[in-house]
């Protein structure tokens, strides 16, 4: 099949703003092309979080060699200042004749903006061009820009029969080693991994990344959330280790009535005192508090009783089911949901769009809700 040419470039952009994956939340990946007379003459994506942005980089790079070109964006210019200047500007300064934008900036500062001030100022703008590819691309971006609250992916990995553990308690390993590896490179780019107090106590896990493409993952990033409502937590925790920063959910009535015991903590993490809902912590709030500081994609890793609290509150947007072809048997083996479950099967919680292929020995299903 032949590519229309605005496709074509559009594809380009899309491709080029997949680069900033690890590096830009939680900013948007943004690519961008600008061509002439049917041929490229420079190209750019936003690299990190902070750093210029797509367009500004190709249009610098192209010079005067830009004007009367055509720009391909895979996300509407900015018309504000934020962290750079606005990119309008450098695009009405450029000469560029016309603008392809894939999809309209959810962030509510920019949109809408970009395309008025450029459709304004003369420029012929095109939107709509893969857009639903950007859209999935950056949908972490486009929840976090419009509710504030990040995208939370649930991850679990069991066995046929369900179980995350042997009944010893063991659960090294359960899937492959290609499944392990899917799951470092899935923790390289979030903001946060979030793991519940059994699996923090039980596991004392370092939710740490082993896999950093170029070194591109911010510093001290991912950080790591424990849920620990009554901050149990040894001081000793493996989740302390290491470079990533470190935030522990507690009770906001722990947290008022033993500043003793929080103050141990003071240097090492976060706290984060978060409000009780029934006995337990409230996640809604807990989400909004990550969202205001920045966390655009969480990642929750379990256990079965934290897998059940987010879907049960409505809080999931994407889960990765790994499933080993194996059993495991055992009544008291833990299994990946828990908590009380519904109490009929017309109840049961169904995901959409749910697609399911091979994963190294492993079965990958992934879901939405
Ligand atoms: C990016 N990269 O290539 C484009 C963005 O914090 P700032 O100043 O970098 O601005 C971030 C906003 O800029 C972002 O929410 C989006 O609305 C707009 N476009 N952002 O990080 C880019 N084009
Ligand atoms: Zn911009």
């Amino acid at each position: 099949m032949s590519l229309l040419p605005p496709e074509k470039w559009m594809r380009r952009a899309l491709e080029l703003g997949e680069k900033g994956r690890f590096s830009t939340s939680p900013n948007p990946m943004v690519g961008a092309v600008l061509a002439r007379a049917g041929k490229q003459i420079a190209e750019g994506y936003h690299e990190k979080y902070g750093g210029p942005h797509a367009e500004t980089i190709a249009l610098k790079k192209a010079g005067p060699r830009a004007r009367g070109g055509s720009l391909y964006v895979t996300l509407e210019p900015c018309a504000t200042w934020g962290k750079t200047p606005p990119c309008v500007a450098a695009i009405l300064e450029s000469g560029v004749r016309e603008v392809f934008i894939a999809a309209v900036d959810p962030n509510p500062k920019n949109s809408g903006k970009g395309i008025l001030a450029l459709t304004k100022a003369g420029i012929k703008v095109r939107k709509g061009i893969l857009s639903s590819e950007v859209q999935l691309q950056n949908e972490a971006f486009f929840k976090y820009a419009r509710t504030g609250l990040p995208f939370v992916t649930l991850k679990m990995a069991q066995s046929l029969d369900g179980k995350i553990a042997a009944r010893s308690g063991l659960s090294r390993w359960i899937s492959s080693g290609v499944s392990r590896d899917f799951v470092h490179r899935l923790r390289a780019e979030q903001d946060a991994i979030l793991v519940g107090t059994q699996t923090l106590l039980k596991d004392d896990p370092f939710l740490s990344p082993r896999f950093n493409p170029s070194g591109l993952i911010q510093k001290g990033k991912p950080w790591r959330i424990v849920l620990d409502r009554r901050l149990k937590i040894s001081p000793a925790a493996r989740v302390f280790r290491g470079e990533q920063i470190t935030g522990i959910a507690i009770s906001e009535k722990i947290f008022k009535n033993l500043p003793a015991k929080t103050k141990k903590f003071k240097n090492s993490c976060i706290l984060l005192p978060i409000p009780e809902r029934q006995g337990k912590l409230d996640l809604r709030s807990l989400l909004k508090r990550l969202g205001g500081l920045g966390v655009a994609k969480l990642l929750v890793e379990g256990g079965g009783e934290t897998a059940w609290s987010f879907l049960e509150a409505g809080l999931v947007d994407r889960f990765f089911w790994i499933v080993a072809p194996k059993f495991l048997g055992g009544s008291q083996a833990k299994t990946s949901v828990e908590g009380r479950g519904v109490a009929r099967p017309s109840q049961a919680i169904r995901p959409k769009r749910l697609t399911c292929e091979p994963l190294g020995e492993d079965w990958l299903f992934e879901g939405r809700f």
